[in-house]
């Protein structure tokens, strides 16, 4: 009797992850958008390299090829009314995010129609239109941030969940393990989201922290915690479903390590490789591009073929070549500017009125 309990307990628990594992993958049109949306960051950024060296783009900029499956395995998770907030690495995840390549690239440009009025840059993309908290420069910064959200989400009985996305250096921060501390504590909303992708700047994570998987600080904050393979956007989409599952229905806060590997130099000053990582290492680490694991794998299932590859390449090179035009024409924004959106008078009873007399 104990062993066929036992036996349909298994069974049950097999059909369930099976089910969860189809849900992960969707059907073949949503395979194709995951493949679409993954492609359009990859064109977008190699056009971004571009248009750097030619000096259309100009302070930092940093890349974020080779971790596509993150965003938007992540991101195709989350619904509308969800938050995002994330570091300087912020352009896959904004275009993942739904905010249009023109007024990313006119942003990055420096110009009136980016999604910061021109003014933020590359590390400051932000888009209320789609709850894009940015794009932030201060390491470990934003992380406090997410917290109040989730705080705030939890104070006025939402059901959004808050999506915070960081780079592995930001767990030695103090600012981490504050912010942690308050969302294990409080059980707020926020999944937080360390891109392990090995290197902060040319420091190896191995040369930085004590422990390395990463993942388990999260016991240190009593909270769910879980690690993944950041190349397969199916696995991303596993763990962030559940994640986010549990956020929006019992407010339990998850630490999700997703290990991935950036393909470019850690910025647009050290584009190419770097000297703190063999060739042999990425040669190693490009095999698993995510972009070809997905085309390879559907294309193995017959849900595209080279032709449907092809085209597909073609319209998002066209998209983008729209974008930078649109960007290139977009003027810079006026004198004036530089003095609107610096301070709002939120203690004012007419917030509204004062953020228009700051702006007059
Ligand atoms: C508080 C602070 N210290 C230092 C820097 C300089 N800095 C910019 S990026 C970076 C490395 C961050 O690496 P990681 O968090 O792993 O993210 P990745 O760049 O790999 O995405 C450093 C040290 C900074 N921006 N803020």
């Amino acid at each position: 009797m104990a062993k066929k309990k036992s036996d349909n307990g298994a069974t049950a628990t097999a059909v369930a992850e099976n089910q969860k594992a189809d849900a992960s993958r969707g059907d073949v049109e949503f395979r194709r958008e995951l493949l679409r949306s993954m492609l359009l960051q990859r064109r977008f950024e190699e056009r971004c390299a571009e248009a750097y060296a030619l000096g259309k783009i100009g302070g930092f900029c940093h890349l974020y090829v080779g971790q596509e499956a993150v965003s938007t395995g992540t991101l195709s998770v989350l619904r509308p009314d969800d938050y995002v907030i994330t570091t300087y690495r912020d352009h896959g995840q904004a275009l993942a995010r739904g905010m249009s390549p023109r007024s990313v690239m006119a942003e990055l440009f420096g110009r009136k129609d980016g999604v910061s009025g021109g003014k933020g840059g590359s590390m400051h993309l932000f888009d209320k239109e789609t709850n894009f908290l940015g794009g932030h420069g201060i390491v470990g910064g934003h992380v406090p941030i997410a917290t109040g959200v989730g705080f705030a989400i939890k104070y006025r009985g939402g059901d959004q969940v808050c999506i915070c996305f960081m780079g592995e250096s930001v767990v030695n921060t103090g600012a981490f393990h504050e912010a942690l501390n308050m969302a294990g504590l409080w059980k707020l909303p926020v999944v937080y989201i360390i891109e392990n992708n090995r290197y902060g700047m040319g420091t190896a994570l191995e040369r930085a922290s004590a422990i390395h998987d990463i993942y388990e600080r999260g016991a240190a904050y009593n909270m769910p915690r879980a690690q993944c393979d950041g190349q397969d956007v199916f696995e991303v989409r596993r763990a962030v479903s559940e994640a986010v599952e549990r956020a929006r229905t019992e407010k339990v806060p998850t630490l999700l390590e997703i290990r991935t590997y950036r393909f470019m130099g850690h910025s647009m000053s050290d584009a190419v490789s770097g000297t703190y990582r063999s060739k042999a290492e990425l040669e190693e680490h490009l095999k698993r591009d995510p972009i070809i694991l997905l085309r390879s794998s559907m294309q193995e299932a017959g849900e595209i073929d080279d032709a449907w590859m092809a085209k597909l390449d073609e319209d998002i090179k066209k998209e983008v070549q729209d974008a930078w035009d649109f960007a290139d024409q977009s003027p810079e924004p006026p004198l004036e500017a530089l003095w609107q959106d610096v301070l709002v008078d939120t203690t004012s009873d007419d917030v509204e009125a004062s953020k228009a007399a700051a702006s007059a």
